[in-house]
């Protein structure tokens, strides 16, 4: 998997409370992305503090970590090419007022806090996120597994895929 093609996304409570999270996913699926996560999930406080970290200077922190925890959110690790920027392109800008015709923001967000939808701002930045929600995503390919089949049963198994530890 190609991490660059990774990002990570969130139906935030306000659209799902709206019952608009269908609709979102629909337009996820088509344009293109591959949804290889997805989970509905209350956040606790202290994740929120953590996915939110770098705004904790900001005004308006508490009110992010308090919206953000207030009710159901869905979580989704999306793949496309260039999956930051497309999902960016697509969620549109922060401000729904602002975000251009055919967003999902400019469809389901009703003010800059309440705007429906998260997305990473960078490649670096996704990774960190879609590591902190799915943190099973990246040692999906993970041969440690088949190492320790390998180990348990010596007399079959073809020495060349084996550790050296076994
Ligand atoms: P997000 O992280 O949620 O995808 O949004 P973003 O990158 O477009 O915007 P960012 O600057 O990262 O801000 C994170 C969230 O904080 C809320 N916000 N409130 N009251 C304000 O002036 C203000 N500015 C930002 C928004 O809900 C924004 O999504
Ligand atoms: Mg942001």
């Amino acid at each position: 998997m190609e991490f660059k093609k990774l990002t990570f996304a969130m139906i935030k409570p306000d659209a799902v409370a709206a019952k608009n999270s269908g609709k979102i996913i629909d337009m996820i699926e088509q344009n293109g992305f591959e949804i290889m996560r997805l989970q509905k999930v209350i956040i606790s406080t202290e994740l929120a503090e953590v996915f939110y970290g770098v705004h904790k200077e900001r005004p308006f922190f508490g009110e992010l970590v308090t919206f953000v925890t207030s009710a159901p959110v869905i979580i989704m690790a999306l793949y496309k090419d260039n999956a930051v920027e497309s999902w960016r392109e697509l969620i549109g800008a922060t401000d729904p007022a602002k975000a251009a015709e055919g967003t999902i923001r400019k469809l389901f967000g009703t003010s800059v806090g309440n705007n429906a939808v998260h997305g990473s701002d960078s490649s670096e930045t996704a990774l960190t996120e879609l590591d902190l929600f799915f943190p099973d995503l990246f040692g999906f390919n993970d041969m440690s597994e088949e190492n320790d089949e390998c180990c348990g049963d010596k007399d079959n198994c073809d020495e060349d895929e084996c550790d050296d530890e076994c």
